[in-house]
């Protein structure tokens, strides 16, 4: 057994470096099978010290560190990749008390999603992030990617959420930023530069964490609309909701295919719509009837109780359904909502003809996750046009998932040379030997220019 390996036992306990092939399959592998590495092994850490320790023995080894929380990314940008050691930060589950005086929480960067969410709400209150792999995704993973999810029309992004952070740099130091202060104008304010940034600056521990109330009354409602362009126009009008909660878009196709999957009759034919927007609304009294009134004039279901909860099986399972027909060809693309019909125009003419294009998202904040099946041979030329028309059309070639590895090659055209050079001398400063998640979000070596022509 290596030198390497003795060290971190050292540091975490034998128990916690799984070296065997089998115990380190789940790790080197994402979820939906998209994304594959190896590692020559997972190191489980328990605390801030035992994850510092971990850093200052790779450091010392040379050998990068790609930290991993509960595998659901969809960008490739917790999977490890050449010989580096996988960080898994899932042990890392304490919770600290609800502090219903400033409204926050503190919570290990291995804490899921959904556990923050009940212990929130033992407390009365609520974890405004949500989205369908609650269940597994984790805190850190959250803030690394700065997740967002189908609540942002109302509560923003993880960046809104995040009020300081913990986390361990490169050669093992630590940022200890956990006091939560609502103002603080003390120069850089280190965990905004922290989220988002995937791992490659440093190791994110614990989170402390805005709660906002929790709406114990909730109503949502199927809208059935003409086209995509149609649904977008629906939401000056939605907007006037005085407790709304999200606006999600599920195209047709989507719909059909996904009722198709859980065996499941529709709520409306999707034969009858060119869109739906799933409207939902939470309040601490009934907004039922504001919604219903709001929508009396369109072609709907007003959905409460277990209704609703069928339109957000719906919703939480379109990336499942998708996954059971094969590995699509997966973008995460925004625009601003006036351009969602010449983007959807875009992706259309993109489309190679046996291919099949499945649309859905998060439509108040433009952003449409495009998942494409059967692009076959083309599948490269198709990601080009439709990210080149994404950025054409004032968008954003990442909404929620990040640049992973999967979108590394397209991070200077969307940032453009100032902005990508600044964020690289960042990285360089704080991770100058390119230990941290290597390979994800910055190509690992500057990219060389082509000469100019003539
Ligand atoms: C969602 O909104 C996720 O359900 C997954 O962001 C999107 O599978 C996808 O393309
Ligand atoms: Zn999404």
């Amino acid at each position: 057994m290596s030198e390497f390996i003795k060290e971190l036992r050292k540091v975490v306990g034998k128990a916690n470096v799984l070296t065997d092939a089998d115990m380190r399959a789940s790790y080197e592998d994402d979820w939906l099978h998209q994304w594959r590495g190896e590692t020559p092994c997972v190191v489980r850490p328990s605390s801030v010290a035992e994850v510092a320790a971990v850093l200052r023995v790779a450091a010392a080894a040379g050998v990068p560190v790609v930290p991993q929380g509960g595998n659901t990314g969809l960008v490739g940008g917790g999977v490890p990749r050449a010989g580096a050691v996988l960080l898994s930060m899932q042990r890392l589950t304490t919770l600290g008390p609800v502090d219903t005086m400033s409204q926050q929480v503190t919570a290990g960067a291995g804490v899921t999603i959904e556990a923050l969410q009940q212990h929130a709400r033992a407390a009365g209150l609520d974890f405004a992030v949500d989205w369908g792999a609650r269940a597994s995704a984790t805190v850190g993973g959250a803030v690394a990617t700065n997740a967002g999810g189908s609540r942002v029309v109302r509560f923003g992004t993880m960046r809104a959420q995040v009020m300081g952070l913990q986390a361990v740099l490169a050669d093992g130091s630590i940022i200890d930023q956990l006091t939560g202060l609502p103002k603080e104008t003390t120069g850089l304010h280190l965990p905004s530069l922290l989220v988002g940034s995937e791992g490659t600056l440093a190791v994110v521990t614990a989170a402390r964490l805005r709660l906002v109330p929790w709406y114990r009354h909730t109503a949502a409602a199927l809208v059935a609309c003409s086209s995509l362009s149609d649904a977008a126009l629906l939401l000056p009008k939605l907007r006037q909701l005085s407790n709304l909660d999200a606006v999600e878009l599920i195209m047709p196709e989507a719909m059909t295919l996904t009722c198709d999957f859980l065996g499941i009759k529709p709520p409306i034919d999707p034969h009858e719509a060119g869109a739906f927007v799933l409207v939902d609304c939470a309040a601490h009294a009934d907004p039922g009837e504001e919604l219903a009134a709001l929508l009396a004039q369109r072609h709907g279901v007003i959905a409460v109780g277990g209704q609703r909860e069928t339109l957000y099986r719906i919703r939480d399972h379109i990336t499942i359904a998708i996954a059971a027909l094969g590995a699509p060809l997966k973008l995460d693309v925004a625009v601003p909502v006036e351009n969602l019909g010449r983007l959807e125009r875009q992706i259309q003419a993109a489309l190679p003809a046996k291919a099949r294009v499945v649309l859905f998202g998060h439509l108040a904040e433009g952003n449409l996750h495009v998942n494409i099946l059967d692009a076959g041979d083309e599948s490269a030329s198709v990601r080009e046009h439709i990210l080149q028309a994404t950025i054409e059309l004032g968008g954003t070639i990442s909404a929620e998932h990040g640049i992973g590895v999967a979108k590394v090659d397209w991070l200077e055209r969307q940032k453009g040379p100032a902005a990508y050079g600044a964020m690289r001398a960042i990285k360089k400063a704080l991770d100058p030997k390119n230990q941290l998640n290597p390979g994800v979000l910055l190509a690992s070596a500057p990219r060389r220019r082509r000469a100019a022509p003539g």
